[in-house]
């Protein structure tokens, strides 16, 4: 209990969420745009209105307030260019909705009437899909198809019925190459109306939407045309250490619900306890379906919801598995330095670039302790402190804190977890003998009919168009 890094600092910065005015007298009929301009973990937005629902947190993230009029749960959708903090230190230029990227969640009950306006602050034409819903062909927001583009500085409405409780997501179906690799997108989430046979009550509800970004270090805005080669795997254009944990209570039943807009998949992987799938797009999985396990794989377009009971305290680590999702920009496409002494080579090329440094030639965890200049505006590629050093992740990871005397509703960072004494690995200080290498001969079932005389090499003979005759 040091470090009370409140992330309810924001309880305050809740309120802090600016109603903007735009054109007053002309939108008069619509609900005024809720913009946010933080992106810290809102705490829950309890409902106000409407039916009863226990509400979600959104990682760095916020739900989008509404309004009741005549029965129908009114909501404001603003799409605009935002500049996104991804992590303390790095800014990105990102399209989004309401002042952020992604989007606000968007909470609503089974059986909900709903009426979305969508205004297009955008320099182009877009237009708003449900991801996921059961709804009216013609709401269903594929320019062209289902309907015109939002032009800009237009406003459309949509309007349907949530029909099946579930995990959604919303994202452009116009141009679409661009605006979600801008950062165009959101979490949709309908509760059930009543207690639903196969959905849980949990005392954490937790959304997280996986994204990818291609910003080249230095720079602020995305590239689009980007097609799998993106270097900063984020959650809700978060990356590690930006990305806030998952705090917790210990026993607490835990719901998080994943949503990938990546271009490729994650297996999301959690340490210390074991979680079941209990339900993805289509709905809540039967619980005959359901097994235990600690990595499920999210393909692209996808959605599930992962629960677990946190019933081990602790700092539990919580990532995607590609190793390369769990770093920062500067990581991916270099060179194998390992074992390579370039010493010789270092004294040759500072002659001719005093501040040159080598790296990566003891592997690459150096360079989370190295002092070296990066550009401005960029994170290092993999980072983050905790109690016992750096962390060296990056990208897709945050951690899970279990504690004991975590109160009920209470979403702040407890801290590092206190380990009792005698339960962390430690250093062995007695001798070392050498170890006794095995003298086997390959495996059982192929055994190797002879002994080589000599340590192997390896011949390479290639294939030569020049053939001896
Ligand atoms: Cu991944």
């Amino acid at each position: 209990m040091k470090r009370r890094n409140f992330l309810g600092g924001t309880a305050v910065a809740g309120a802090a969420v600016a109603a903007a005015s735009v054109g007053k007298a002309a939108m008069a009929a619509l609900p005024e745009p809720v913009l946010q301009t933080r992106s810290d973990t809102m705490p829950p937005l309890l409902p106000s209105s409407g039916q009863p629902y226990n509400p979600v947190v959104t990682l760095n993230g916020w739900t989008l307030p509404w309004r009741m009029n005549n029965g129908v749960k009114e909501f404001h959708l603003v799409a605009e260019p935002v500049v996104r903090e991804m992590a303390p230190g790095f800014k990105a230029h990102l399209w989004g909705y309401n002042g952020q990227s992604p989007g606000p969640t968007i909470e609503v009950v089974e059986g909900d009437r709903l009426r979305i306006f969508v205004t297009n602050r955008l320099p182009e034409h877009t237009s708003v899909h449900w991801h996921g819903q059961r709804l009216p062909n013609g709401m269903d927001g594929v320019s062209g198809l289902t309907q015109k583009s939002i032009l800009p500085g237009k406003t459309f409405v949509y309007e349907f019925v949530a029909r099946r409780p579930g995990t959604f997501m919303y994202h452009p179906h116009a141009d679409e190459m661009t605006q979600m690799a801008m950062g165009m997108m959101g979490m949709w989430i309908t509760h059930p109306k009543a207690k639903h046979p196969l959905i849980d009550e949990v005392n954490r509800d937790f959304c997280i939407l996986l994204n990818a970004y291609d910003i080249d270090p230095g720079s602020y805005t995305p590239k689009t045309s980007t097609m799998l080669e993106f270097n900063l795997w984020s959650w809700n254009s978060r990356i590690f250490p930006g990305i806030d944990s998952l705090n917790v209570r210990l026993n607490d039943r835990v719901r998080i619900r994943i949503g990938n807009l990546t271009m490729t998949n994650h297996p999301m992987h959690l340490h210390g306890h074991e979680f079941q799938v209990t339900g993805s797009d289509g709905g809540p999985l039967p619980k005959p379906a359901r097994h235990s396990e600690v990595t499920t794989d999210l393909a692209v377009g996808q959605m599930k919801q992962i629960e677990f009971v946190a019933d081990e305290e602790g700092d539990w680590a919580f990532h995607c598995h590609k190793s390369h999702h769990t770093m920062n920009a500067m990581g991916h496409d270099t060179p194998n330095l390992i074992g390579v002494d370039h010493r010789g080579l270092a004294r040759q090329i500072t002659n001719l670039i005093p501040d040159y440094m080598v790296m990566g030639e003891r592997g690459m965890a150096d360079m989370t302790e190295m002092e070296m200049p990066i550009p401005e505006n960029t994170v290092p590629m993999m980072t983050g402190d905790g109690p016992f050093g750096s962390v060296e992740m990056g990208g897709m990871f945050s951690v899970v804190k279990v504690r004991r005397g975590q109160k009920p509703g209470d979403y702040s960072n407890p801290g590092w977890y206190a380990h009792p004494a005698g339960t962390v690995a430690y250093e062995w200080t007695g001798s070392l003998p050498e170890p006794a290498r095995i003298d086997a001969a390959g495996g059982q079932s192929m055994p190797l009919i002879q002994k080589p005389k000599k340590d192997p090499e390896v011949l390479i003979r290639k294939p030569s168009v020049h053939s001896e005759h």
